[in-house]
């Protein structure tokens, strides 16, 4: 209980610091359209994900508790699901589907955060649902069924981009699960890359769970043997590491039960592996956890960004004003040399009385005045928008990129710092965006690492505690 609670008041905490110190900036700068916060203040996700028949909805079912998802061996379901927790209803016994709602709906409503969706157009929304329902199961998160991967022949029928669905719905979710079974072991290329590009290096190990699901299949242990090297050497080609992930070798005892054909001696290996079912189950239910550690890298990330785009901009203010004052004392120095000239000039022609003259001094100071006067407006606007021009080609050098996370965070902002740059020619408010960054700045060295202390923390507490 104490763990949960920890678990929610630091959930709350950082929405908070999200919604007050970097929505404003981000929005401000067309960083983000829409609140930062709207993709991650909804309840944690799990995203099920695999080949078609590989055995999604059966494993929903079974943790929902219900048959609410429709599960057959052809390609049966071509829809995108969310399934989430009615807690309207107080009945907890009789689990069944207490609410539904279309795509539509889905992609409009404020109170959740699939608007991002909305770009993949009408074919998609109509295969875009959700599902209210009692069980406890979902008390803490909700689920995503998804279609099952095809070829990608026949993917190219649906109508929208599933893989760019996929790479959004991975954004959003909190644990992803990627599902194979023995019969097509190796078939998930594509769906992978869109993964790996969407999911965070930095989080990819621990958010996506790969799962060998309908284990019974296999006739005998060397059978499972070698779907097993199969499924292991794929994964390495794709993800192109030589550490092979932990897979969870699964299977639903009742599907089990009304297919299975193979002699039972020859199965012995499954009752060594029934454990792993609960585990995955297990692992689904911390979703609540990988959700904070998914804010945690959600505020650093963002916070990085924005901190990278504002320091380019003060830096870009701080040369200016370097380069005005370098560019004053050249005018000046050539003022004081035009009005000594205009001196001497007058002496030599006749035209002043003596150096000491009230009118010599007078018309050396005009001349100078005259000089700086002339060097303000026309040779120094012609330098400043010289220097502007510069620093909008080569923009990169606003900042210094010394590492490759500040190289990667600077190339997710670098367009939209010059765009504003050339949008405002390089007048802005100096004194708001100084306090804009402190703030941003200020989450980003201290705010984070507060949080990295507060997840340590809670790792201490044990599940039940
Ligand atoms: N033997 C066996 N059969 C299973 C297992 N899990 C699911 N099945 C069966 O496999 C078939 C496909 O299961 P689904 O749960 O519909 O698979 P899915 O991944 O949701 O399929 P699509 O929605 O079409 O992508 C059904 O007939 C299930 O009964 C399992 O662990 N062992
Ligand atoms: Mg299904």
């Amino acid at each position: 209980m104490y763990r949960k609670n920890y678990m929610n008041s630091l959930r709350t905490e950082m929405v908070a610091t999200i919604e007050e110190y970097l929505t404003p900036v981000a929005q401000k700068y067309n960083y983000s359209d829409v609140p930062l916060e709207s993709t991650i203040k909804w309840r944690p996700m799990v995203l099920i994900l695999g080949n078609y028949s590989s055995g999604k909805s059966t494993l929903i079912n079974e943790f929902l508790g219900a048959d609410i998802q429709a599960i057959g061996q052809a390609p049966t379901d071509d829809s995108f699901t969310i399934i989430t927790y009615d807690d309207s209803v107080a009945d907890t016994e009789n689990i069944r589907v207490t609410q539904e709602r279309d795509g539509k709906f889905l992609l409009n409503d404020p109170e959740y955060p699939f608007e991002i969706l909305k770009k993949h157009g009408q074919r998609f929304a109509s295969h875009f649902r959700l599902k209210k329902v009692n069980s406890p199961f979902l008390s803490n998160l909700a689920l995503i069924d998804t279609p099952g991967m095809l070829d990608s022949i026949t993917e190219r029928d649906r109508g929208y981009d599933y893989q760019k669905v996929i790479g959004d719905l991975a954004q959003l979710a909190d644990l992803v699960l990627v599902l194979f079974d023995p019969h097509k072991a190796g078939t998930v290329r594509e769906s992978h890359t869109s993964l790996r590009e969407t999911v965070s290096t930095r989080t990819f190990e621990d958010r996506v769970l790969f799962v060998l699901n309908r284990i019974d299949e296999c006739a005998s242990l060397s059978d499972l043997l070698q779907v097993y090297g199969t499924l292991c050497w794929n994964l390495s080609q794709i993800t192109g590491r030589k550490d092979i992930p932990a897979i969870h070798l699964t299977y639903s005892s009742c599907a089990a039960k009304n297919s299975n054909s193979h002699p039972p001696e020859d199965q012995n290996f499954l009752y060594y592996l029934e454990n792993q079912r609960k585990k995955l189950k297990t692992s689904v239910l911390e979703a609540p956890r990988y959700r904070l550690d998914n804010l945690a890298s959600f505020v650093e990330t963002h916070a990085e960004r924005l901190d990278h785009f504002l320091e380019a901009i003060l830096n870009y203010r701080s040369r200016l004003r370097k380069f005005r004052i370098k560019f004053g004392l050249i005018g000046l120095v050539i003022s004081l040399i035009a009005g000594a000239a205009a001196i001497f000039l007058g002496l030599s022609a006749g035209i002043l009385g003596g150096l000491y003259d009230p009118f010599t001094i007078g018309a050396g100071g005009g001349a100078a005045v005259l000089c700086m006067l002339f060097w303000m407006i026309a040779p120094m606007k012609y330098f400043k928008s010289a220097f502007h021009r510069n620093y909008l080609k080569n923009i990169d050098k606003l900042i210094s990129l010394g590492t490759q996370s500040r190289k990667d965070s600077w190339q997710a902002v670098r367009d939209l710092a010059y765009k504003y740059l050339k949008k405002t020619n390089g007048r802005f408010p100096l004194r708001d965006i100084k306090q804009e960054y402190k703030s941003v700045h200020k989450i980003f060295v201290e705010g984070t690492h507060e949080i990295r202390k507060a997840l340590n923390e809670l790792s201490n507490l044990k599940y039940n505690e």
